[in-house]
């Protein structure tokens, strides 16, 4: 039987979710540490442990079936792949940022001068996008010290928190790219591992799904009820079992994460009592 090959970063800020989110998908293989191969014990699918950068190329030309991957280096890298899903990890974005104290208005400020980054070709889309000519200055690590050391009077990296930027004295003034981890695949993947991926899509959906939402419980009158029903549209109608105490009833409900809190105070006010929020695991419609 065939097997799926799964790029992931080996190391890096995308390895710990990628491991994790494929290990909730009921998948596991043994301890990786050192090796660049090794093979899931319950689901046919192999793991290659890259360099984030290799992993849009090796896809392309099939060495790996799908790999994980940051868009901004899937962009970057320009190679010929077909994007699955995104992951919901690894958020960050692609920014243009200038020294603290320097005027800044617009783009047009950074007209004929020059740019540090790792990104050259996103950079220079977006500068002629904006009609915006300057020279890129191409250095693989350590972009933010650039300006600093008159490299650069700009510099384009990846942001998440903008604590690199703030301690080396930069302003974000641009964002240019927003980016998180994405599944993508080789463009042609044989019906089997066409097949692979399917059952595989079907875990990790359901794993996504469950992460964006949570199982409630909670006792109410039977009078509140019309009122709870309208604040829990849910996947499907709530349950409703009668309790032993006359005249009151416990529902059970999927809410989601996004306006957990909310919904929460909104029950309360409509008479629940005695709510419990429990994690889900997998959520299959
Ligand atoms: O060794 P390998 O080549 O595999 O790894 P790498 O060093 O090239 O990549 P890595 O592990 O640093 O990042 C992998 C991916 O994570 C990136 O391609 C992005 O898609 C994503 N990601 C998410 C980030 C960040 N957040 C991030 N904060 N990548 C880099 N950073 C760096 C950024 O370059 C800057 O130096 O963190 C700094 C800024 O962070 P803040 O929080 O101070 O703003
Ligand atoms: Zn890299």
């Amino acid at each position: 039987m065939q097997k799926l090959k799964l790029a992931i970063q080996k190391k890096g800020r995308l390895s710990e979710e990628s491991i994790k989110l494929i290990n909730e998908c009921d998948i596991s293989f043994p301890n990786s540490s050192g090796k660049l191969v090794t093979a899931a014990y319950d689901f046919p699918i192999e793991i290659l442990f890259l360099r984030d950068d290799d992993i849009p190329d090796y896809v392309q030309d099939g060495v790996a079936d799908i790999g994980i991957v940051g868009e901004n280096v899937l962009v970057e890298s320009n190679k010929k792949v077909d994007e699955v899903l995104k992951m919901g990890f690894g958020k960050c974005r692609l920014s243009l940022a200038v020294p603290r104290n320097m005027q800044y208005n617009s783009i047009n400020d950074l007209a004929n001068t020059s740019i540090a980054t790792s990104y050259p070709r996103i950079l220079q889309n977006y500068l002629d996008a904006k009609n915006v000519k300057a020279d890129i200055h191409v250095i693989s690590g350590s972009v933010e010290i650039a300006p600093s050391i008159g490299l650069a009077t700009a510099i384009c990296d990846i942001v998440s928190t903008g604590s690199t930027l703030l301690s080396n004295g930069l302003k974000e003034v641009e964002q240019i790219f927003q980016s998180e981890a994405i599944l993508v695949k080789h463009k042609n993947l044989s019906t089997e591992k066409n097949e692979i991926l399917n059952n595989l899509l079907f875990r990790l959906e359901a794993v996504k799904r469950a992460q964006k939402n949570k199982y409630i419980l909670l006792n109410a009158p039977n009078e509140s009820l019309p009122k709870i029903f309208d604040l829990l549209p849910g996947i499907n109608a709530p349950t409703v079992q009668a309790l032993s105490k006359q005249g009151w009833s416990s529902v059970h409900s999927v809410i989601t994460q996004k306006d957990f809190w909310e919904k929460i105070q909104q029950l309360k006010e409509a008479g629940a009592e005695g709510i419990l929020v429990m994690p889900i695991e997998k959520l299959i419609y």
